[in-house]
């Protein structure tokens, strides 16, 4: 393993050894997705939720220019509260290692460093995509090229409708990068169990879903698997009143020229605000649903081995 650059939890490298359940966790969400002190319990949950089924949980971010896969709870903590905490993608990370810096990992610097660490399934709330409006912007999330490149499994909860769906479906079918519902016919737009679009394939257990995964690795087919979990039924927000909200939110962020790796966080705490926190609830519950999906697609696919 690269020890020069990876700093890998106890726990997580004799189970990563071992060959069993490892999940995976971003720190984005924790210091650019959420507020203070919400991101921080939401992250320490996720981690508790994964444990109780028997996989490991690691959260993965950079302190100190050292890739840590599994942080530990001091360090979840600084992640969340201190400012000024780079965001970092695939394009960012090279210079906060050698720079010796902080840095939360987005979906795609996580898979990165995942994959370095040996670690197969992922769990986070939702991905990156095809902005709207990328036809004039180009803003595409490098998250769909770390998609098409990057052997992990991202368990998501679909795709926000800040983005354009039916782009970024047609994007990762260009990169051969299978969309499958877990347990739905539908792809899931995060805050609501519906997003008027299709998946791919369906599956209606993690052993299913962990088949097709080896399969496609060992034909060495590249890349990694969005399962699109979608939110519980109990904690789904109303169709129109977020894409209301999502829409409102749009477009203060063009009348304020907000741009590139900024737009995502500005959306989101807006959206957060205009929802008078609900989105952020929706939020919480469906990272934690996601953390579910993901341990027993970990166990499953320990078990395949
Ligand atoms: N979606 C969320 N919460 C988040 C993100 C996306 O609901 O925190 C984060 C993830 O880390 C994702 C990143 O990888 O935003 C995508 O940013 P960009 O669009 O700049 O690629
Ligand atoms: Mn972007």
């Amino acid at each position: 393993m690269l020890s020069k650059y990876l700093d890998v939890r106890e726990d997580v490298l004799a189970a990563i050894e071992k060959g069993e359940a490892v999940v995976a966790l971003e720190s984005t969400i924790i210091s650019h997705g959420m507020p203070y002190p919400q991101n921080v319990e939401t992250a320490l949950q996720c981690e508790k939720l994964i444990s109780d089924r028997g996989a490991v949980p690691a959260t993965i971010g950079i302190i100190k220019g050292r890739l840590k896969v599994g942080l530990t709870v001091e360090e979840i903590e600084y992640m969340g509260k201190e400012a000024g905490i780079v965001k970092v993608s695939r394009r960012d990370l090279p210079f906060v290692v050698a720079r010796e810096g902080d840095g939360a990992t987005t979906v795609a610097a996580t898979m990165i460093i995942a994959a370095l660490a040996g670690i197969k399934v992922f769990a986070t709330g939702g991905i990156g995509g095809v902005h709207r409006g990328a036809q004039e912007t180009f803003d595409i999330s490098a998250d769909l090229q770390e998609l098409a490149n990057t052997n992990v499994a991202v368990v998501c909860a679909g795709a926000k409708s800040i983005l354009d769906i039916a782009l970024t479906l047609e994007y990762l079918e260009t990169h051969g990068v299978p969309v499958v519902g877990y347990r739905t016919d539908e792809f899931p737009a995060f805050y609501t169990r519906k997003s008027g679009y299709g998946v791919d394939y369906r599956v209606d257990s993690a052993e299913e879903l962990a088949q097709a995964i080896k399969s496609k690795w060992e034909l060495n087919l590249k890349g990694g698997v969005v399962v699109a979990n979608p939110i519980p039924e109990k904690d789904e927000l109303d169709y129109d009143l977020i894409n209301k909200a999502i829409d409102e939110a749009i477009l203060e962020a063009e009348e304020k020229g907000i741009k590139g790796k900024e737009t995502t966080p500005f959306l989101l705490a807006k959206v957060k605000d205009i929802t008078e926190g609900e989105s952020l609830t929706a939020n919480i519950e469906l990272v934690y649903n996601n953390s579910r999906v993901a341990a027993d697609l970990a166990v499953a696919l320990a078990r395949l081995k």
